[in-house]
């Protein structure tokens, strides 16, 4: 399987509120080299950079003024004269005014964020865009006739919604890669979370759309980030109604329970007939994770890699979360190599 991979995402490496103190986020470049590092021990297939893409590709899937602010956010934030990495501090909640863009940076990065766990740095709009072309850039071989390919995107993407970043996330790389697929001809485009968090930007992109079918399965946002959405009732709106599945699942769910909502999924995707098949793949799952709370094995990531093989569609893997970083590069691979040995 081909990998598509960039250097800038080293760029970006930031800061962010957990537990009442800032401090260096768990996201970090460590975690993307790690993955590289066993794609290449692993003999996964050959690795290649990313091609530029229009900001058009981005815009598919954002609006165009949250693309403007994410360009201009350092240097509206430096221009008051703080050089360390930028965070929200005051969010529009409830009765509070959503109707305008406040012009004031600090006031437009709590209108964009729905957290204080995606920090503006100096080379984030560089990392974020480069991330972005890795998915467009995979997306496109899969387009053009491959059976699957990895986008080993850093900074990840799920919780980047049309307008708000968060949980790491600025552009929402699956669905730009979706978006992609859509403008190049596809009628239909499935989406397969299995990251432990629900991508609740991935399903805002696309929840009042059929063209989009987006399922997640991950931890039970009544006591797991991020908390306000990715229940079982949410299953899309107007246009869109049925064609947003989630599968909210208990802490300490261990394989034979993921499987059953695996395969539920599975089947619902293949019913669907979609052209692409995008796997928001976040290893964050496995046991060892140290923020999340199900307890899959290095073993059980080939059997996911099968069991997604199984759908027959032509699939783009891409890299979302996953934080142990001795192992996220083995499980990611594993569920690549299931996938293959699957086919
Ligand atoms: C709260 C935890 C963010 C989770 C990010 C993640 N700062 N999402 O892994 O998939
Ligand atoms: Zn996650």
């Amino acid at each position: 399987m081909l990998t598509v991979f960039s250097d800038n995402h080293r760029l970006h490496h930031g800061c962010e509120l957990k537990d009442g103190a800032v401090t260096p986020s768990f996201e970090n470049p460590q975690r993307a080299d790690t993955v590289l590092a066993r794609v290449r021990s692993a003999g996964l297939g050959d690795v290649i950079g990313a091609q530029a893409f229009d900001r058009a590709c981005y815009v598919a899937a954002h609006s165009e003024r949250y693309v403007a602010f994410l360009e201009n956010a350092w240097a509206e934030w430096t221009a008051t004269g703080k050089t360390h990495d930028a965070l929200p501090l005051v969010w529009p909640v409830r009765d509070l005014a959503i109707d305008r863009e406040p012009g004031f940076i600090d006031g437009k990065l709590g209108f964009y964020a729905m957290d204080a766990g995606a920090p503006i740095t100096a080379g984030t709009w560089q990392a974020v865009r480069s991330s972005a072309d890795v998915a467009l850039t995979a997306m496109q071989r899969v387009i053009d006739g491959a059976p699957s390919a990895f986008a080993l995107c850093r900074p990840p993407g799920h919780h980047a919604a049309r307008e708000y970043m968060g949980g790491y996330c600025y552009l929402n790389n699956a669905a730009i890669a979706a978006e992609r697929c859509l403008s190049q001809g596809a009628e239909r485009v499935a989406v397969l979370d299995v990251d432990f968090h629900h991508g609740n930007g991935t399903q805002n992109i696309f929840y009042d759309r059929p063209d989009v079918f987006f399922a997640s399965i991950h931890g039970d946002p009544h006591v797991s980030y991020p908390y306000f959405s990715g229940f079982e009732h949410e299953r899309g709106a107007g246009a869109g109604e049925g064609f947003t599945l989630n599968y909210p699942l208990a802490r300490g769910t261990v394989w034979t329970g993921y499987r059953q909502a695996l395969s539920d999924a599975l089947g619902r995707i293949v019913a669907y007939k979609p052209d692409f098949l995008v796997v928001s793949l976040g290893v964050d799952t496995f046991e060892g994770d140290p923020i999340s709370h199900f307890k899959l094995t290095s073993d059980d990531f080939l059997r996911l890699g099968a069991d997604i093989a199984g759908a027959g569609i032509a699939t783009l893997f891409v890299m979302e979360g996953g934080y142990m970083v001795d192992e996220i590069g083995i499980n990611a691979v594993n569920t690549l190599q299931g996938f293959e040995g699957g086919r």
